[in-house]
């Protein structure tokens, strides 16, 4: 059960903290500060380097202290004195410290000298001016905090389904490699559902000795306090969010998914359908109520067609008439992450993004996409590093070549194309003409009113060039509003104009969100959903878009780029550019 790369440095993190509170040398500090992200970015995993007894001294930022630290916590689980100095924190630092923009010390303060210990305290701490009082707050500190904490990141408040899903990740791989006997273990909840904002994530898992599964959870790295311990059920926090866990045998595992997965709405529709068959439901199983035979369930799947409905996908349980639907067995098949064949939005170093455009088209290949566009910024976008027309051709050239060497993929060579204030685009038409593929995104303005917003993005859509709108509403979760654009008019003028609208992966973004890909699914727009990636790294949020799609009941016709490459330029094209 080796300790991961990412529990070591989440320690090391810590541990720069508490020494930090204590007042010792700022060099101690931000030594331990830079192991932790020395750790993070390591190729290799720590615990094996440790057991091929290699010297980790090697590692450049790592020396002999530290390296004693690592091999201290890959050997024992623990490093005692990071264990020593949070046994002697005052109540509440560490749940303090989890709130972003929160320091050790002023954690530390807030802790001891306001006497605050949870986070709803901290909250009514910053809203009434105590916490401003401190040395090094003020009160523009505190209300950047305040507003943090209202709209993520914290216990009680609700985070950003993006943020949640790799934390939910982390926990169930560290517990998989500390829990042979651990069987299934999944999320359920309103993170399995995809919901926009998670305020807790329901782990389910089934085992036969649940009891070791939870004490292994409870003692996990990753977690920073145990809420609740108990023989079927445990809630910890990690990263200032709650996780519950429950474990059952095997052949109840069906019925706990179904019921922790919900949503409330769902289930409450659920039950009353159950209930007209004589039946009752709850976590443990199906009752007939005149009998009082129980029915077990060890997989939803079985619980659902019991109910005599079809499998109802947890994107649907969304208590609407998906019920309904399933007993005429009208649920359809779901886009899945396979059906994306292309990605149609990507920036390489030319503009903001991290990685050249070989390294990009490699990684493309290497998901086994068939065809991607490459869409660096216009040249008004000069924080993004925008292309003149000098520079685009250059680099469309580039595209070009590399793209006629390279046979199992067709790279097209796009822009994302500033929506400029008045509608116009910001390269001529005739340089649009001469690219293959155009996303048109707004990046300035942002806070025109909404008949200026409406107006310009269906001035943009009814440019014959411009292929998609490029995240439609421009929110950044937890820190812009959408624009003032009238998403139904906007959505009316791209099914005029046969412009696709995007569906945006990036995990801040999630541009346009499920309720808007319902209505331009209903509508018959086409939608792409695009990663918009700045490293390769990012084309794996592509299964961020495809939450959002299957919330809104989208099947791979209704997604262009889930077409082959000859069908989906045939589509652009047939749409838009005659
Ligand atoms: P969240 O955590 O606020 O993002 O939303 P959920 O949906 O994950 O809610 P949560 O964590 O309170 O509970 C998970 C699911 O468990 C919920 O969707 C429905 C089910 N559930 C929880 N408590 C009850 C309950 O008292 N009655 C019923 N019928 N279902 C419940
Ligand atoms: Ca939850
Ligand atoms: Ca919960
Ligand atoms: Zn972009």
């Amino acid at each position: 059960m080796p300790i991961t790369n990412a529990e070591i440095a989440e320690v090391f993190d810590r541990l720069a903290a508490l020494v930090e509170i204590e007042g010792d040398s700022p060099f101690k500090v931000r030594a331990y500060q830079r192991a932790a992200r020395t750790i993070t970015s390591l190729p290799v995993e720590l615990s094996q380097m440790v057991q091929e007894t290699a010297d980790l001294r090697a590692v450049k930022g790592i020396g002999e202290q530290i390296a004693a630290k690592i091999h201290e916590i890959v050997t024992t689980g623990q490093m005692q004195s990071y264990e020593r100095k949070k046994a002697a924190l005052p109540e509440g630092v560490l749940t303090i410290l989890e709130v972003p923009g929160i320091g050790p010390k002023t954690a530390y303060r807030i802790a001891t000298d306001l006497g605050v210990t949870t986070v709803d305290e901290l909250e009514r701490a910053l809203a009434d001016g105590r916490v401003a009082a401190l040395p090094r707050m003020g009160e523009k500190a505190t209300e950047s905090i305040l507003q943090t904490l209202q709209t993520r990141g914290a216990k009680g408040k609700r985070l950003p389904v993006s943020l949640t899903l790799p934390i939910a990740e982390q926990v169930i791989a560290a517990l998989r490699e500390r829990c042979p006997s651990l069987k299934t273990l999944a999320p359920a909840g309103s993170l399995r559902r995809f919901e926009e904002t998670v305020g807790d994530i329901d782990l389910m898992g089934t085992s036969d000795d649940p009891e070791k599964v939870l004490d292994a959870f409870a003692d996990l790295p990753l977690v920073s306090e145990v809420l609740v311990h108990g023989p079927k059920k445990a809630s910890v926090l990690v990263k200032g969010m709650q996780i519950d866990l429950r474990i059952v045998p095997e052949d109840q595992f069906g019925s706990l998914m179904q019921y922790f997965t919900g949503s409330r709405e769902h289930n409450i529709q659920l039950r009353e359908l159950a209930v007209r068959k004589g039946l009752s439901i709850n976590e443990y199983g199906i009752t007939h109520v005149d009998t009082g035979e129980m029915v077990a369930f060890s997989d939803e799947a079985s619980l659902y067609s019991y109910l005599d409905l079809q499998y109802i996908p947890p994107e649907l349980r969304q208590g609407l008439d998906e019920i309904d639907l399933a007993r005429q067995g009208a649920i359809p098949h779901l886009i899945e992450e396979a059906d994306l064949l292309g990605d149609l939005h990507a920036h390489t170093d030319q503009s903001d993004g991290r990685d050249p455009l070989e390294a990009m088209i490699q990684a493309a290949r290497e998901r086994g996409l068939q065809y991607i566009a490459i869409t660096d910024h216009s040249r008004s976008s000069t924080i993004a590093n925008g292309l003149n027309e000098d520079r685009l051709r250059h680099h469309v050239q580039h595209i070009r070549e590399l793209d006629s060497l390279l046979p199992d993929i067709k790279v097209l060579a796009g822009s994302e194309v500033d929506i400029r204030a008045d509608g116009t685009m910001d390269y001529s038409d005739e340089i649009l003409a001469d690219l293959d593929f155009v996303v048109g995104s707004v990046h300035s303005a942002m806070e025109q009113d909404k008949a200026a917003m409406t107006r310009r993005v269906v001035r943009a859509m009814e440019n014959p060039r411009v292929d998609v709108i490029g995240h439609l509403t421009c929110r950044l979760l937890g820190h812009r509003h959408p624009t003032n654009a009238d998403v139904e008019v906007v959505l009316q003028a791209a099914l005029r104009t046969g412009t696709a609208v995007e569906i945006n992966c990036l995990p801040h973004r999630l541009d346009i969100k499920d309720t808007h890909a319902r209505r331009a699914r209903d509508l018959g727009v086409p939608m792409i959903i695009s990663t918009d990636s700045h490293k390769f790294e990012d084309y794996s949020q592509a299964r961020l878009g495809i939450g959002i799609a299957r919330r809104a009941w989208c099947e791979p016709k209704h997604v262009l780029n889930t077409l082959p490459l000859e069908g989906f330029l045939a589509s652009i094209k047939g749409h838009k550019r005659r």
